[in-house]
């Protein structure tokens, strides 16, 4: 009998019939709270995604739950002592993403100092009969700040370099294996810096890490671009210091209320929004679905999951 595994995002039909075709699926968008109470004794797998959210409460709800299969790197959405506590093993996709992400913060960047969308638009209505492009902000040369220097920071750092820029960052603690300056937080990080790239894990430890003192400290000529989770950032405060052109520009792929952008957001002339694709090459996705697959087929082989959450 195939293992029952609930499906808690959308996934796409590459993924989706080879998991059904090994695996019981259920997709909770379709259960109502009955459906799921009549499933919850057979249901020993979940998939969610880099944004699902599986709090406490359905983790419980599931008695029978051996594993979550997160397809994607981040898994900032699944309560992580609920899963502990009930023994539920947690994967997710980890190091397949990484170069993609990098290459798009870069592009994100070149795209907001640059101007590149506005400028395309300027060329589109017709305007540039009536005389040339305003100037824009140079990117190369410049001060980089990254906040969170894990795989994806660190990715965004190599990039960089080849920009000729003056690299810092901040963490938890300074890394001793790279030639970076550190900053204790993230507010003196800004102060020093022209561009700020968020690479840092969502989660509690993170919400709103960059607020309007951090925007502020970034200044009217700097520029910001979050590839990480929406919520690192104080949106409110972000479209303010926007509006109020306390900073330059801003670059993102992530948003808190996704797929939902507050309006405030769309209304912005100096932000390049894209809709959170950083990670989506045709070359990681499959991997991604390859590594979710195999996580959850191991288990039920009995065999070691290859990634685990750690
Ligand atoms: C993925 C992500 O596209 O990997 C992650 O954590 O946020 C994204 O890059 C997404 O999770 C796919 O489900």
């Amino acid at each position: 009998m195939k293992p029952a595994v609930l499906l808690v995002c959308r996934l796409p039909e590459a993924l989706g019939s080879r998991l059904r075709e090994r695996f019981d699926c259920h997709e909770l968008a379709q259960l109502d709270s009955a459906g799921l109470e009549a499933l919850a004794p057979r249901l020993r797998g979940m998939v969610a995604s880099g944004e699902s959210v599986v709090g406490r409460e359905l983790i419980t709800r599931l008695p029978a739950l051996e594993i979550i299969s997160v397809l994607g790197v981040g898994y900032d959405g699944i309560d992580l002592a609920a899963a502990r506590e009930h023994g539920v093993c947690v994967t997710h996709t980890p190091g397949l993403s990484t170069e993609d992400i990098a290459d798009f913060a870069l592009a994100l960047l070149l795209a907001a100092a640059r101007e590149v969308v506005k400028a395309d638009r300027f060329v589109r209505c017709g305007e540039w009969a009536s005389g040339r492009y305003p100037m824009t902000r140079r990117v190369s040369g410049a001060r980089l700040g990254i906040v969170g220097l894990g795989r994806i920071g660190r990715a965004v750092a190599t990039r960089a370099l080849a920009f000729g820029m003056d690299i810092a960052y901040t963490g938890r603690t300074p890394k001793a294996d790279v030639p970076y300056r550190w900053c204790s937080d993230a507010r003196s990080l800004a102060a020093e810096v022209d561009f700020l790239v968020v690479c840092a894990s969502g989660g509690e430890a993170t919400r709103a890490l960059i607020d309007a003192a951090v925007l502020d400290a970034l200044g009217p000529t700097g520029v910001l671009v979050n590839i990480a989770r929406g919520a690192i950032i104080d949106e409110e405060a972000l479209i303010q210091a926007l509006q109020e052109r306390r900073i330059l520009a801003a670059g993102l792929d992530v948003f808190c209320h996704e797929p939902q952008l507050a309006q405030g957001l769309l209304a912005l002339d100096n932000v390049v929004l894209t809709p959170h694709m950083a990670s989506t090459t045709d070359a990681t996705v499959h991997a991604m679905f390859d590594l979710t697959f195999t996580n959850l087929a191991a288990h039920f082989d009995g065999l070691p999951v290859p990634t685990p959450v750690s």
